[in-house]
């Protein structure tokens, strides 16, 4: 009784609030329901619509501390831009599949619920339906409410992302979404050897990639200029390989702590985002043998390298050093991350003989196991029967891939010449290199992960992840001029149904993006193949 007066009372104080003074345009921004990027498996627009005001509240699974923090997530994304205070609450009722009434009664509502019981969702797919009172999103899992706030989000007026409040109509588009992904694995990665980026950069990374429902990130921690991990039992890998001047041509320097690490994890998974770390071995490792020669087979530090060479180091494959090496990386690394994988690299090891390699791999690659982990490399280790288990990720330019087709690996697909983000857009394009060839967007989006190497069939793959190497960037403008816009790309490779692909859709929305990551600040591509809004 006293709560529905309390309850009362707060609607009449957000009756005679006083109302913005809203500009012109109004509702023209609004997006249509069919905007969301990666494109929805289906999406059914009416014509309704819902006005986010001042008196919208937020209400979440009752029970459940993740959608909770979701709800909170979806209120700080709008209020800076709304200035509407949009509390969160769990919700009073539970409920079967229609949307819950409001504690409000026909207050405007946003309501994030879980036990959607829908079997076509999956862990990570939602419902999203709105109508003119309400928005309500649900789905079976945590992961599914936090995706259906990013569609959410991309709903709103473009000016949603502004830093600052916005006098105008906040509108979203009514009708409903049923959406899940193609893959359940979404991936992007991030070379954080060549050139090391700060754990400030890497989240900022993880906001960007996340809103278009990127679910792992791979970070390459180690290669032959730089070691960016600490390992307790072997210490000098970041004392030295992580010293100042490690990175490429001698800029930079730096390295996770185990703390830094696990910050990156927990703020990773508060987006829904699982961190999938890489020790490149058995070449790739020189920074590892400056700092202990004893990974060499004479015994003799190499010199220091800030070059862009690779293919010349090898871990010594005969020394059993070697491997009390690899198994105690392995253990700290499994033990300080949650997430089901390990990679461990395996890509151009020139420098190892084939024979050796395999001796490697065959060794190394259950070790993964033994520590917990799924076992996760480059295309090249699945020339190892033990490869059978783990996860082999194509990074090739051409269109086969005879070990991959017949290990029985899961496959990722990275193909170098499409997914490869340090690749330059066009002759001219400031960083990056060109040896798969010129990206641009179109580029990016033009195959399907399922045909795109012969024999490697939809049921064979696990997902797709786009690459960011690090020779040539230093700084978060670099990577987001490179990452922007073709992530989102990839993207919609990996989350929307193959008969949404469609390059005439993909252009109109990106295009239609463009105003969000300005207001986001975001420092991306322009490119000439988009006509951007
Ligand atoms: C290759 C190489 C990396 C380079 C990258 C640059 C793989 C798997 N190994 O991809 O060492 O940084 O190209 O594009």
């Amino acid at each position: 009784m006293t709560l529905r007066v309390l309850m009362l009372a707060a609607l009449a104080f957000s009756v005679i609030a006083p109302a913005p003074a809203f500009g012109s345009g109004i509702g023209r921004e609004s997006p249509a329901l069919s905007a969301v990027i990666p494109a929805p498996a289906t999406v059914l627009p009416t014509n309704q619509r819902f006005q986010v005001t001042r008196g919208t509240g937020i209400y979440t699974q009752p029970g459940s501390a993740p959608a909770l923090a979701i709800g909170e997530q979806l209120a700080q994304a709008m209020r800076p831009a709304t200035g509407f205070p949009l509390p969160v609450r769990p919700a009073l009722r539970n409920g079967p599949l229609s949307p819950w009434p409001s504690l409000f009664g026909d207050e405007p509502a946003i309501s994030l619920l879980l036990g959607a019981n829908d079997a076509r969702l999956g862990p990570e797919g939602y419902l999203l339906t709105i109508d003119h009172t309400r928005v309500t999103i649900q789905a079976n899992a945590a992961a599914g409410l936090f995706n259906g706030t990013q569609s959410l989000l991309q709903l709103l007026p473009a000016q949603i992302d502004a830093p600052t409040v916005q006098r105008r109509r906040w509108i979203i588009a009514g009708g409903s979404i049923v959406d899940y992904p193609r893959f359940g694995y979404r991936g992007a990665m991030l070379d954080e050897a060549r050139h090391f980026h700060t754990p400030a950069e890497v989240k900022r990374y993880i906001d960007e990639i996340s809103r278009f429902k990127i679910n792992y990130l791979h970070l390459h921690l180690s290669d032959d200029q730089g070691w960016r991990i600490q390992i307790d039992s072997w210490p000098r890998l970041t004392e030295i390989g992580g010293a100042p001047g490690t990175g490429v041509d001698g800029v930079g320097g730096g390295f996770l702590t185990k703390a830094d690490y696990a910050d990156l994890v927990r703020y990773a998974a508060a987006r829904y985002v699982t961190i999938v770390p890489e020790i490149d071995m058995p070449g790739h490792v020189n920074a590892a043998q400056v700092a202990y020669p004893s990974l060499t087979c004479d015994g003799v530090a190499p010199p220091p390298r800030t070059d862009t060479e690779v293919g010349y180091s090898s871990l010594c494959i005969s020394s059993e050093t070697t491997y009390r090496f690899v198994e105690d990386v392995i253990r700290e690394l499994a033990a300080m991350t949650p997430g089901p994988y390990i990679h461990i690299g395996g890509d151009e090891a020139q420098a190892t003989s084939p024979a050796d390699y395999l001796t490697f791999e065959q060794r190394v690659l259950p070790l993964v196991a033994k520590y917990g982990k799924t076992a996760y490399g480059w295309h090249d280790i699945a020339q190892a029967p033990a490869a059978a288990s783990a996860v082999a990720q194509f990074w090739g330019t051409g269109n086969t891939a005879p070990d991959l087709v017949t290990s029985g690996a899961k496959v990722v697909m990275s193909p170098a010449n499409q997914t490869y983000l340090d690749m330059k857009y066009n002759e001219d394009t400031p960083l990056g290199q060109d040896w798969a060839g010129l990206i641009e967007v179109d580029t990016a989006y033009g195959w399907d992960p399922a045909t795109r190497v012969r024999g490697v069939t939809e049921p064979a793959i696990l997902g797709v992840e786009a690459p960011l190497w690090s020779e040539t960037l230093r700084d978060l403008d670099d990577i987001e001029f490179m990452a922007f816009p073709r992530l989102p790309a990839i993207a919609e490779l990996g989350w929307s149904p193959a008969a949404t692909h469609s390059w005439a859709s993909f252009s109109a929305r990106l295009g239609a993006y463009g105003p969000r990551w300005e207001w986001q600040g975001v420092d991306f591509y322009r490119s000439p193949k988009i006509t951007w809004s």
